[in-house]
């Protein structure tokens, strides 16, 4: 059987699994999303990630036309059709199909659409040996402008930082902010190590606030490490001792380098190691 989609409480093989070109989500970017993963079954933190998504519509005034409980359910629902597992979901909401021009009024029928796919990882040897980072010209989004806290389908922001990204060899890219701080990259979170505290931008420096972050960060503090969020610029980058990236898709990957220097020992440092360890015990026990 092919992949099914679920579009609107229906499912529909992968193939016929479409929505409308004057949907505002296609036409204007005008949608939430979330990124997450299962393991064994289990969406890892599932209310967490339900929690964004509504947070995420509200902030763009989108009213999702189910309760969490029944997305939960389509979830799980969509995982075992597919006999899915170990598997990535992503949940898109967009505005609705309307008529051409921006009037959200003129749409109508948010469309909610959940695709469950096995995941596709980063080759094992980023995790061994670690990744190379450079720092994009392209700014992250103003937060006051357009809140980075919104996980929207206008990630043009990021997918323009993610190709200055590819076009120098990495395949994750550092953002700034418009003060000149350390945020984020592309589509993950990161974390330094210096003189033994685990060190990450706060949300205030214009971030997403990623579940994969916030569990880090719990991690890290039941393992006795001290964890700050303060405000970080590329010098601490540059002298930090380790250097970490987390998100859904990646879990907690290694950064070895970044514009071209050399991090710590320039190889996944212990502490580092030891979070993803972990990590992995968080998830797949
Ligand atoms: N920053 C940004 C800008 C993101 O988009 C993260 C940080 C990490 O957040 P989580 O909650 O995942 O720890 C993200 C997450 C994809 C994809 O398919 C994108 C994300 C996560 C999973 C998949 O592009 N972004």
């Amino acid at each position: 059987m092919p992949l099914q989609i679920y579009i609107a409480g229906k499912l529909y093989d992968k193939e016929d699994a479409k929505i409308s070109v004057y949907d505002h989500g296609l036409l204007y970017g005008d949608g939430v999303f979330e990124g997450m993963r299962s393991y064994s079954g289990k969406v890892f933190r599932l209310a967490e990630h339900l929690d964004r998504l509504w947070d995420s519509a509200q902030a763009i005034w989108l009213t999702i036309p189910m309760t969490k409980e029944e997305m939960a359910k389509a979830v799980y629902d969509t995982l075992k059709v597919n006999g899915i597992e170990d598997g990535y979901i992503r949940l898109v909401v967009t505005r609705g199909a309307g008529s051409l021009g921006l009037d959200p009024n003129r749409t109508s029928n948010p469309q909610v659409i959940i695709i469950t796919d096995h995941i596709a990882l980063y080759p094992r040897e980023y995790y061994e040996k670690g990744l190379e980072l450079v720092t994009a010209s392209t700014m992250r989004n103003h937060p006051a402008a357009l809140s980075p806290r919104i996980k929207s389908l206008n990630y043009l922001n990021n997918i323009l930082a993610k190709i200055e990204g590819l076009k120098a060899g990495c395949v994750e890219a550092l953002m700034l902010n418009h003060k000149g701080e350390v945020a984020e990259c592309t589509g993950d979170n990161i974390f330094l190590i210096a003189k033994g505290e685990l060190l990450t931008p706060p949300i205030d420096a214009g971030i997403l606030e990623g579940i994969t972050r916030n569990a880090v960060i719990d991690i890290a503090r039941d393992a006795g490490i001290t964890t700050r969020e303060i405000s970080l610029t590329r010098y601490d980058v540059y002298v930090a001792d380790e250097c970490f990236l987390t998100g859904s898709a990646a879990e907690v990957i290694p950064v070895v380098k970044v514009d071209n220097r050399e991090i710590g020992a320039g190889v996944p440092g212990p502490i580092t190691q030891d979070l993803i360890r972990r990590f992995h015990e968080l998830t797949r026990k």
